[in-house]
């Protein structure tokens, strides 16, 4: 309870920081986009990761105000970035409740200033199971202005035919606890290769998360993933760190 009022005023002024982890092209790594993930500078306890405090901004009804709040300022830190980048930001199911959350995206690309081409929404399957209907008007509307739309953690949860009929997607991402076991397990490595396949066969683009060995950027890129996120490319950092990568190349 106490941690709830805390998050509660933290959001307020501001002291959710968005970190960006580097997206990049495979096998080339150059970096064509950075994912935002959640931190907060809690002034005892330290930098806090999203697990700390995400559960309980879902809980409490926070989990909007705080990813507004997010975005509003990733989209003013990516305006200062090359125009090729896209910046990918985390949606949770629960914002999917919400009748307003494309017009609420909407209004803060339109406030500061950054083209809807160049964002990237990440949901995941949970936000389309309460109400499919609602969910594909809200990412048709998303896209129809040029937002992408990623489905994230793919391969655990639902992992769901039904969803990749049903709905438009543009992106796949492939959940991080398939990638780093694709070079010790010969069943993972089949599975991983069958969700780039099933991706592609449908038009999608594929992410892979948590990729930590050059071992794994070559056996992805073989099988045709387009796109890496990992530790051996970079770790989420501040938009410091950021501008320093984007001057010297990653
Ligand atoms: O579609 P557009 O011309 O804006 O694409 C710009 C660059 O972004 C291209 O080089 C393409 O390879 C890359 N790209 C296309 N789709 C995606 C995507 O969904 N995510 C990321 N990160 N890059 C993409
Ligand atoms: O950042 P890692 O660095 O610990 O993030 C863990 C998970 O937390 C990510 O996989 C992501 O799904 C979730 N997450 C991070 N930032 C946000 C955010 O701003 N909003 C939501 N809904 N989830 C986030
Ligand atoms: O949205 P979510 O699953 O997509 O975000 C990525 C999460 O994975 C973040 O918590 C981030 O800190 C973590 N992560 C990113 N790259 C790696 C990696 O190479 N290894 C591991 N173990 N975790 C990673
Ligand atoms: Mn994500
Ligand atoms: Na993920």
């Amino acid at each position: 309870a106490a941690l709830e009022a805390e998050l509660r005023e933290a959001i307020e002024s501001g002291k959710i920081e968005p970190f960006y982890q580097p997206v990049v092209s495979l096998p080339q790594r150059d970096c064509v986009g950075l994912e935002v993930l959640a931190r907060w500078r809690h002034p005892t306890r330290g930098l806090l990761g999203p697990d700390q405090f995400i559960p309980i901004a879902e809980e409490t009804g926070m989990i909007a105000d705080l990813s507004y709040h997010l975005l509003r300022q990733a989209c003013l830190d990516a305006r200062s970035w090359p125009s090729h980048l896209l910046l990918a930001i985390n949606i949770a199911p629960q914002q999917f409740q919400d009748r307003d959350l494309a017009q609420r995206i909407l209004a803060i690309l339109a406030e500061t200033g950054l083209s809807p081409h160049r964002l990237e929404v990440e949901i995941t399957e949970s936000a389309l199971v309460r109400d499919l209907e609602a969910a594909r008007a809200t990412l048709t509307s998303l896209q129809n202005l040029g937002v992408r739309i990623a489905l994230d953690d793919f391969g655990t949860g639902y992992s769901s035919l039904y969803h990749l009929r049903e709905l438009k997607f543009d992106k796949l991402k492939i959940d991080r606890s398939y990638v780093d076991t694709i070079t010790m397990s010969a069943e993972r490595a089949k599975l991983v290769d069958a969700i780039i396949k099933l991706g592609s066969s449908l038009g999608l683009v594929t992410t892979a998360e948590g990729i930590e060995t050059d071992a794994s950027v070559d056996w992805l890129s073989d099988q045709g993933c387009d796109f890496g996120q990992g530790y051996l490319f970079g770790k989420p950092m501040p938009k410091e760190d950021v501008a320093q990568m984007l001057r010297a190349g990653p």
